[in-house]
């Protein structure tokens, strides 16, 4: 039998690929567990994605918590990626085992995560959520490439809901991403009013986010972003910052992100310009003293620094002096040659981590969709990423959308990339993300929606298959070929209708539904304007003309971004014909 791994994330390497053996059961599988040290968790996981605990299960999980570290050596950063697993599944006439061996427990959840997927993809690869009938013996030796694999809440919009964050973090952490960064930007205590404690309802939150974070074997990274008032040579300010940061570092935090991004390019206080002799020397100065002060108290305490400058070539004059002045092990952000960046390339990568001294951190600005980019709905996959950007970057965050629902598509997207960036497919895991966002029965109509919805920095040409229709139809009007357009037009609007009849009936994510109304809303617009000039093709008129005008101008005054510009002009390319 033909079986087909479309694994998103793909393992890094497939040791073996045996003989196939067919399965006791037909559905989901049944397992029980050797003498396991994690055997609690395993059940919990297991049990999660619907697998049966029984005496004498199908499948025996043999999983052994090893020190061996070498074995998930990253063959080319030489990282020692604790995460990594090795997962072998044998047949043993008609049960398995799988044995696994993992350092850390992350190791074992991915493993465990690998299983399910091994066992769950059908002849019809990731579209199948059925269980393989028959399963092969396998052994995968797996480890992430990059070390950092993370989101940040670091947008500027009404910060995630207790319930958004628990959401997101447990899809998350189940696709292997590892940390998430604490950074929004409408918190208060966080940027206006950084020298304020936590207290009350915000610590009580603070201190449930933490657990959160770390129920879900994540990393916590406390961002504070003093520098819209703080007088980097007034030492009482210095030590609010340190009081600050201990106030935190006491809910169990020990990594720290100092933010300078959005803040006056120059020094301001009267006293910092007596004092430094321009802004690296003030940033490098408060970093490498808070850095000093965090290790004093644990060696473990980590810090990241975001720069002023956080874009752009990379040899400008603020970036190489604070690279040349912070301490290497301070970990710096940047978010590529623009603040959204199309591309982030190996090359770029390089060159920076050379002149700053330490592999780059990348704050990368997508999916969010704050400021003037909040009209688009940034959905589509994770495009334009070198898949060998690791060789000089630490990790990626991923800096999300105030909606937290629509964020967990492109995030899921980022995620498989940054597992294992050299066979990243971005539509392969874009379906995937779909799916599993939307739900195995209706995403392939949401899909149909999320296709006109591609827009961002990383895409900007959007809606591929409209826009190769509509073009087509342009030509067979000029033509003269009213029947050939015809055609087409009818086949795109029976199409984009499907994804108009999908939201009629709801999704059953109705919290995606209602955080995207807008972007619903005027997609129905859209596909109602097509409708209209489809009908004024059939049967042209001036009863028609003024419905196709009444429907451009319908769409066009909404200005939230559905369908980029692909429909500008509609109307007056079709009323601009002669198809009587
Ligand atoms: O990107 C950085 C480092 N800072 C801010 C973010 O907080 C903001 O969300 C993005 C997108 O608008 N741009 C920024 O400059």
């Amino acid at each position: 039998m033909n079986y087909k791994f479309d694994f998103t994330p793909a393992p890094r390497e497939l040791k073996s690929f045996g003989s196939l053996q067919p399965r006791l059961l037909k559905g989901a599988p049944t397992f029980s567990l050797a003498n396991n040290e994690n055997a609690p968790r395993i059940e919990t996981q297991l049990t999660a994605y619907g697998w049966m605990l029984t005496d004498g299960g199908e499948i025996t999980v043999d999983a052994v918590k090893t020190n061996n570290d070498e074995l998930f050596r990253d063959p080319v950063t030489g990282y020692p990626h604790g995460e990594g697993y090795r997962l072998k599944l044998q047949p043993q006439n008609t049960r398995f085992t799988a044995g696994i061996e993992y350092v850390s427990i992350r190791g074992l959840k991915y493993a465990l995560a690998t299983l399910d997927m091994l066992l769950r993809q059908g002849d019809e690869g990731n579209e199948s959520d059925e269980y393989r009938e028959s399963l092969p013996e396998i052994e995968i030796l797996d480890g992430p490439r990059f070390p950092i694999r993370a989101l940040i809440e670091g947008y500027y919009g009404p910060p995630w809901s207790p319930s958004a964050r628990k959401g997101l973090l447990e899809l998350m952490a189940g696709h292997r991403m590892n940390a998430y960064f604490y950074g929004p930007k409408d918190d208060v205590f966080h940027r206006e009013r950084w020298r304020d404690p936590y207290e009350g309802k915000s610590l009580e939150d603070l201190k449930a986010l933490i657990s959160l974070t770390a129920e879900n074997d994540m990393d916590f990274w406390y961002n504070i972003g003093p520098g819209l008032s703080m007088a980097y040579s007034n030492n009482e300010d210095f030590k609010m910052l340190v009081a600050k940061l201990n106030q935190v570092r006491k809910l169990g935090v020990t990594r720290f992100g100092l933010l300078y991004d959005d803040i006056p390019e120059k020094l301001q206080h009267e006293g910092d310009k007596a004092a430094y002799p321009d802004l690296p020397h003030a940033h490098a100065d408060i970093a490498n003293r808070l850095f000093r002060s965090l290790k004093e108290i644990d060696p473990l305490n980590q810090l990241a620094v975001c720069p002023t400058q956080y874009y752009g070539n990379g040899d400008e004059a603020y970036i190489t002096s604070l690279g040349s002045l912070l301490d290497p092990r301070i970990e710096m952000f940047w978010t590529g040659p623009e603040i959204c960046s199309r591309q982030l390339t190996l090359a770029d990568a390089g060159f920076l981590s050379r002149r700053i001294n330490r592999p780059v951190l990348y704050w990368d600005n997508y999916p969010v969709n704050d400021l003037e980019m909040s009209r688009e709905l940034h959905i589509g996959p994770y495009l334009g990423r070198d898949p060998h950007l690791y060789r000089s970057a630490i990790g990626i965050v991923a800096n999300g959308m105030e909606l937290p629902e629509s964020s967990k598509i492109g995030f899921l997207t980022i995620a498989d990339y940054l597992w294992n960036p050299e066979v990243y497919d971005a539509e392969l895991s874009w379906n995937r993300a779909l799916q599993t966002v939307i739900g195995a029965d209706q995403w392939k109509d949401f899909r149909i929606f999320a296709d006109n919805n591609r827009y961002s920095c990383l895409y900007t040409t959007d809606s591929p298959d409209l826009r190769t229709s509509l073009e087509s139809i342009g030509f067979l009007l000029f033509q003269g070929d009213k029947t050939g357009a015809l055609s087409v037009l009818s086949d795109v609007t029976s199409r984009l209708n499907r994804a108009v009849n999908l939201f009629d009936r709801g999704l059953q994510n109705c919290t995606l539904q209602d955080e995207i109304g807008r972007w619903i809303e005027n997609y129905r617009k859209g596909v109602q304007l097509l409708n209209a000039a489809l009908e004024y093709l059939k049967e042209p008129g001036d009863a028609g003309k003024i419905a196709l005008e009444q429907a451009q101008n319908d769409y066009s005054a909404d200005n939230t971004y559905v369908f980029a510009d692909v429909l500008n002009g509609l109307s007056h390319e079709i009323l601009g014909r002669d198809v009587n």
